[in-house]
């Protein structure tokens, strides 16, 4: 039987103190409770037809590929008890909160707000603008609605980390160079440690993904560390 310091004693799956990853292994923060989950934006409006994403003429169902391994990665987390916090990209009805560039940006057939087959786009509330059902956040879980590319940007994220006591963000979704890397860039200068999970993040363009993963973890880990999904799990769930 392991005896683990006094810290660990009320959280027995704390004794593991690094998840191997790249540039070098990931360190855990003294208590998992430290440590949260973090799902950008895995809404019908990018991983659907007639959603956002189709509109700025992506490929969607390419996106589709990472569910499977980010549910295993929600359900360890929800199997465990820690944090798990859903973004979502959306607008308010009057677009209030949708600065005039964002609106015009692009040739789009359809533009935000405009009406398509899954309601209004991009628009909260609307049946497109939902979290994929594989993923629906639970009643207790929180969901961050953010108007812009990254999750802290006039949203209350920071201050909900900060109550919670959050010091280490698992971060995972779509789009990766977009609202991933975004938010991620912002968490780092924020002074979260960052783990960018690589098989529960997509990009409508591959090479675009492989880019994000090499220039976030370069220069010693300038914005943080990568991992999969499966080396996260392993370690989190091992006793
Ligand atoms: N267009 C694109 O790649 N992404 C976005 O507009 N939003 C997110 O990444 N969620």
């Amino acid at each position: 039987m392991t005896h683990l310091p006094t810290q660990f004693q009320d959280h027995p799956l704390s004794a593991a103190s690094s998840i191997p990853a790249l540039p070098y292994d990931y360190p855990l923060p003294d208590s998992l409770d430290q440590l949260a989950l973090v799902i950008i934006d895995m809404q019908r409006d990018f991983l659907e037809p007639e959603g956002f994403g189709d509109a700025l003429g992506n490929d969607v169902t390419q996106l589709q590929a990472i569910v499977p391994q980010l549910e295993k990665l929600l359900h360890t987390f929800r199997s465990l008890g820690l944090l798990v916090i859903h973004t979502q990209e959306c607008h308010q009805p009057d677009l209030s909160d949708c600065p005039p560039s964002k609106l015009k940006r692009g040739n789009a057939k359809l533009k935000i707000g405009d009406t398509s087959s899954m309601g209004r786009i991009l628009i909260c509330g609307e049946p497109g603008n939902a979290i994929i059902s594989a993923l629906a956040p639970l009643a207790n879980e929180i969901v961050i609605l953010k108007p812009g590319k990254g999750a802290f940007y006039n949203t209350p994220l920071a201050a909900i980390l900060q109550k919670q006591g959050i010091t280490h963000l698992l971060i995972t979704g779509v789009t990766t160079e977009v609202c991933v890397q975004t938010t991620m860039r912002e968490a780092n200068d924020r002074g979260y440690e960052c783990l960018l999970v690589e098989d529960c993040t997509a990009s409508y363009f591959p090479e675009f993904k492989q880019a994000t993963i090499e220039m976030l973890r370069a220069q010693g880990g300038i914005i943080g560390w990568t991992a999969t999904a499966e080396q996260v799990c392993q370690v989190l769930l091992q006793s």
